[in-house]
């Protein structure tokens, strides 16, 4: 939802005010006292103002486009986290320190939205599907959103993703770190303070508006570790899924759906073995399609997926992380 226009003025004044706030603190030098702007400063200050309000709205355009496609998790930061943890990432050197940058990820609310989109298409087959339809799916909804970002304001943006292994995949899971998203658990997974493990980290958008823009998101970051306390069963469950043993596959915990692979049902095993967010557990459909491949439940079968009762053949595919 866009806000109405002096809900937009108020924001900005907010994020003007944080904006002086924590200049101020850091010691920045304060306007003279007493002394009024004059006509000149006064039309600059009026044209940064339209142009700030120009970005907000664009802003938030965007991230509706994006959560109406199911990409619901946006963490915005100062692109300044990255050099100070080294973290190289490609075209971050055109833009400032002192820049946004968004982390974009999904929880279980993308399984629907991609499943309306293919219906949308029409598909009818497997056969009529690329090799990876979600990360197309995925790739399409971000640079559309980008594109209209960018002809509607003066901001300049670029994104990279998660799914790209060339020329190295970026390190997405540091980065959703950084930005306080979610923290590096035990097993190597990213365990988010509501969400635990189930959440998918899909792409890092890089923007030249001040940080502070990001304010539009409303997502604080969160500082503590989720993991702080706990005696990590998720480590025992990874070494079963690496070594192919230690874990009995009959352990109580959630059921794996019927026709999951043995050798995915260990790695299943891994996110469930986490006490934080059970209740976000993906679908039976959606843990199929991302853990063993199977994209017959992309057309159709989904429902009938979702159903412990129904039985169904295992097959075990390339995982689609
Ligand atoms: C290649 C890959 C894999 C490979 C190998 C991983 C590896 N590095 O050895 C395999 C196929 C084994 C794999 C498995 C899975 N993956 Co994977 N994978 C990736 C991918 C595309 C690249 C990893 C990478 O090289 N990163 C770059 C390096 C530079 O990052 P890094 O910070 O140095 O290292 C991090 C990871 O590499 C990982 N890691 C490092 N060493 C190892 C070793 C093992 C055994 C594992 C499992 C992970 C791992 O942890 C590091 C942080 O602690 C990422 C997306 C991404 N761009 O990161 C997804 C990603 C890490 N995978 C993800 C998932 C969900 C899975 C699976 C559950 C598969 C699935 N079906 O969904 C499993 C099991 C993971 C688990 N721990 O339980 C998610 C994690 C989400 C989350 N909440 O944490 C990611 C972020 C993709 C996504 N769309 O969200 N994955």
């Amino acid at each position: 939802m866009l806000p109405s226009a002096l809900e937009a003025d108020q924001v900005l004044a907010d994020l003007r005010a944080a904006g002086v706030e924590a200049a101020r603190s850091e010691g920045s030098a304060s306007p003279q006292r007493g002394t009024l702007p004059d006509a000149g400063e006064a039309q600059d200050e009026q044209q940064r103002h339209a142009q700030e309000l120009q970005s907000f709205q664009a802003l938030q355009r965007f991230q509706d486009t994006l959560k109406q496609g199911g990409l619901d998790l946006l963490q915005p930061f100062e692109l300044d986290c990255l050099g100070k943890s080294k973290i190289a990432l490609p075209g971050l050197s055109s833009y400032r320190p002192t820049q946004l940058g968004v982390v974009i990820g999904n929880t279980s609310a993308l399984w629907p939205a991609f499943l309306r989109h293919l219906r949308g298409l029409g598909v009818r087959s497997a056969a009529e599907l690329g090799p990876d339809p979600l990360d197309i799916y995925v790739e399409e909804l971000i640079q559309g959103a980008l594109t209209d970002l960018l002809e509607g304001s003066a901001i300049r943006g670029t994104a990279a993703y998660g799914h790209e292994r060339l020329p190295t995949p970026i390190p997405i899971q540091r980065i959703a770190e950084v930005a306080g998203l979610a923290r590096i658990g035990p097993a190597h997974l990213s365990v988010h303070s509501r969400f635990g493990p189930w959440f998918a980290l899909r792409a890092v958008a890089l923007l030249s508006v001040p940080a502070d823009v990001g304010a539009v998101f409303a997502s604080r970051p969160s500082a503590a570790h989720p993991c702080d306390g706990c005696d990590a069963p998720c480590r025992r469950a990874l070494s079963g899924a690496l070594l192919h043993r230690d874990v009995d596959l009959a352990t109580p915990g959630p059921p794996a759906p019927p026709g999951l692979s043995e050798r995915q049902q260990r790695w299943l095993k891994v996110r469930d073995a986490c006490p934080i967010g059970a209740e976000h557990r993906y679908s039976a459909a959606q843990i199929l399609y991302h853990y063993d491949g199977q994209r017959e439940v992309l057309l159709g079968e989904a429902k009938q997926l979702d159903d412990p009762a129904r039985g169904g053949k295992a097959r075990a595919r390339k995982p689609r992380p």
